[in-house]
């Protein structure tokens, strides 16, 4: 069957999963959040399909809007139970496509996920890319003082690839700049994506916006880090994303 079939018989039988990759503060070491990573393993035993693949299939066909739907009760459900377990409170990030942005009804979804899972919302953020923010932003303003209303944070994903102006971005007002994983990566060797994260960190500061690094691998990356003063970081130095019962075994020993 297509992908799109596969993955609208997967919505209805239980066949999406969420992972959880840790956030890390720099200053202390400690678990602070986690980003939530819908993944497909289709039913007919074909090895799993990256979201790179499938998230675009779903955005084009509309079959983001359930999916969506679906990832943000799930890792809000999985928040509040780790929670009601006695796990360290944690902030759950959540993607958010363009599509979902779009969709006229963002923040009424995200109302009801936190009201039908009991979640606070001091502990959801929302992802959402530099470009979509950018493409759309007399609705991503109207739509940021929505979220921001309800109280919950709001993070520019992939940050430095699109084309933010920077009067765009001190209006936008996000919670955390994202730094993306392609200036961190050849770090700290590579010259001007030092520059241009040291840039991204002092910009965030200046606004007042807490400021994370993506696709850390090396002690040698989270080094340069911490001595430039990001805030927190997230990649496969600290751990990949994981199943819920996997990062729960990390989590209880409060890492
Ligand atoms: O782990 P990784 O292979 O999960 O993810 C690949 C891409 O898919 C990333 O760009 C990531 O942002 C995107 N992605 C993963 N999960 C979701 C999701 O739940 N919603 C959206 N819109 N994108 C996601
Ligand atoms: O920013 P975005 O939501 O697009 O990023 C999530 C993607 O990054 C997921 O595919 C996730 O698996 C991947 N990822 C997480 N940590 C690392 C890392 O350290 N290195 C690389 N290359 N990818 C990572
Ligand atoms: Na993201
Ligand atoms: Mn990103």
């Amino acid at each position: 069957a297509s992908i799109e079939r596969q993955m609208r018989i997967a919505l209805e039988e239980g066949g999406f999963a969420v992972e959880y990759q840790p956030k890390v503060s720099v200053s202390n070491g400690r678990l602070i959040g986690v980003e939530a990573l819908v993944r497909f393993k289709p039913t007919d035993g074909r090895p799993p399909i990256s979201p790179v693949e499938f998230i675009p299939i779903a955005e084009e066909s509309g079959l983001i809007v359930p999916l969506g739907r679906w990832v943000l009760e799930e890792a809000c459900r999985q928040n509040k139970a780790w929670q009601d377990a006695g796990y360290l409170p944690l902030q759950v990030s959540v993607n958010v496509s363009a599509a979902q942005f779009r969709s006229g009804n963002f923040a009424d979804l995200v109302h009801n996920a936190l009201k039908s899972t009991g979640l606070s919302p001091a502990y959801l953020d929302l992802e959402i890319t530099e470009t979509t923010v950018m493409q759309n932003f007399e609705y991503a303003i109207k739509l940021m003082r929505q979220l921001q209303g309800l109280g919950v944070s709001v993070s520019i994903d992939d940050f430095g690839t699109g084309s933010s102006s920077l009067s765009k971005l001190k209006l936008f007002s996000a919670d955390t700049l994202k730094i993306d994983r392609s200036f961190i990566r050849d770090l700290p060797d590579d010259r001007d994506d030092a520059a241009i994260t040291c840039a991204i960190i002092d910009l965030a500061r200046n606004l007042n916006q807490r400021v994370i690094a993506e696709g850390v691998e090396t002690k040698e990356q989270f080094a340069f880090l911490q001595e430039h003063g990001c805030d927190e970081v997230q990649g496969f130095y600290f751990s990949a994303p994981l199943p819920a019962e996997k990062f729960e075994s990390m989590y209880a020993r409060q890492w």
